[in-house]
C-alpha cells in the first residue's frame, strides 16, 4: 500500500442534523442555517465523489448536534476503525452510535481502551506517523490508550501540543502529501512539523488550514485566495468548497468525513 495517508477509496459522512443549531462553539457568531448547511454538505460529498470516493452518507442524528463532524468519534487506518472517546460530554455518545456503521463499512473495529479521551480532530496521519495533539478534548490518558493500537497497525505515534487557542490540532493543519503539511504560522511556529515540508496559510487565512487532500485534489475552504494561490504554485490541484455554516460551529472540511481504503482496494 502506498500513499495511504491521502489516497482513499471510501468516505463516510453524516448528514447535518437540524439540531446543528445547538452545535458547540467557542464564540457564538450566530447559529448555522440547517438548510444552507445541508447544501454545503452536499457540495462536499459531491467533491469527494468527483475525487473518486465511494461515499456513504449516514442519516442525521438529532440527539447529537455535532454528529456531522464524524471525524471526531473514530480514526480509520488501513481499513481498521478505532472507536475513539470524544472529549466533549455532549459528543461522548457519538462513538457508540457510530459503531454499527463502522462495523458495516470497515474491515475491523477496535475500541479505545478506557483511560482518557481522544477526538479524531486532534490526529494528523502521514504514511508512517500518527501525530496526536493534546487539547481541551484529547488528554494524555487517551493518547496512552491509543498508542498501542496505532503501533499495532505499523505507525509510530508522536505526541504534540494543540495551541490552547484552537479547538483541535487539525483545526490549523492538514496533510498535503506524505511529506508536506499545510499549517497556520502559529502552529508551524511550535516546531511540531520538523521533518515535514510546511506550506503556511496566508496572513488572515487561518481557517484555510483545515483542508483535506483526497486522492488528487486538495479541498480547501472557499474564501482564502492567497492560500489557494500558494497551493496551486506548489503544484496542488485545489478545489474550493464553502464552509460558512460548519465554521459557525468551529468545524471545517476534515471534520466532515472519515476517509479510508479497504485492504485490496487501495488506489
Ligand atoms: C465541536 O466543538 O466538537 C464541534 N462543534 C466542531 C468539531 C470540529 N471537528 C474537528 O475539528 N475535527
Amino acid at each position: 500500500m502506498t500513499d495511504h495517508s491521502f489516497r482513499f477509496t471510501h468516505a463516510l459522512c453524516r448528514s447535518p442534523a437540524r439540531s446543528v443549531t445547538d452545535g458547540l462553539r467557542a464564540v457564538d457568531m450566530g447559529a448555522p442555517d440547517p438548510d444552507l448547511f445541508l447544501a454545503e454538505h452536499a457540495a462536499y460529498v459531491a467533491a469527494l465523489r468527483a475525487a473518486g470516493a465511494e461515499v456513504t452518507v449516514l442519516p442525521a442524528q438529532e440527539a447529537f448536534p455535532d454528529s456531522c463532524f464524524i471525524e471526531d468519534p473514530a480514526l480509520c487506518l488501513k481499513g481498521v476503525a478505532i472507536l475513539l472517546r470524544p472529549g466533549a460530554p455532549s459528543r461522548l455518545g457519538e462513538a457508540a452510535a457510530l459503531r454499527p456503521d463502522l462495523e458495516r463499512h470497515l474491515s475491523a473495529v477496535v475500541e479505545l481502551p478506557p483511560g482518557g479521551f481522544v477526538d479524531g480532530g486532534d490526529i494528523l496521519c502521514s504514511d508512517d506517523e500518527v501525530m496526536v495533539g493534546l487539547s481541551a478534548r484529547t488528554d494524555a490518558g487517551g493518547v496512552a490508550a491509543l498508542r498501542p493500537l496505532v503501533e499495532e497497525l505499523g505507525y509510530r505515534l508522536r505526541l504534540v501540543d494543540t495551541p490552547p487557542e484552537i479547538l483541535h490540532f487539525k483545526t490549523e493543519s492538514s496533510l498535503l502529501d506524505a511529506e508536506t503539511v499545510l499549517a497556520t504560522p502559529r502552529l508551524a511556529a511550535t516546531g511540531c512539523f520538523a521533518g515535514y515540508r510546511v506550506i503556511e496559510t496566508a496572513e488572515g487565512e487561518d481557517a484555510a488550514a483545515n483542508a483535506i487532500r483526497f486522492n488528487d485534489p486538495v479541498m480547501l475552504s472557499k474564501g482564502h485566495p492567497r492560500t489557494a494561490a500558494r497551493l496551486t504554485a506548489a503544484g496542488f490541484d485545489v478545489v474550493e468548497l464553502p464552509t460558512t455554516q460548519a465554521a459557525l460551529v468551529d468545524g471545517g472540511l476534515s471534520c466532515l468525513s472519515l476517509r479510508y481504503s479497504l485492504p485490496g482496494e487501495e488506489q
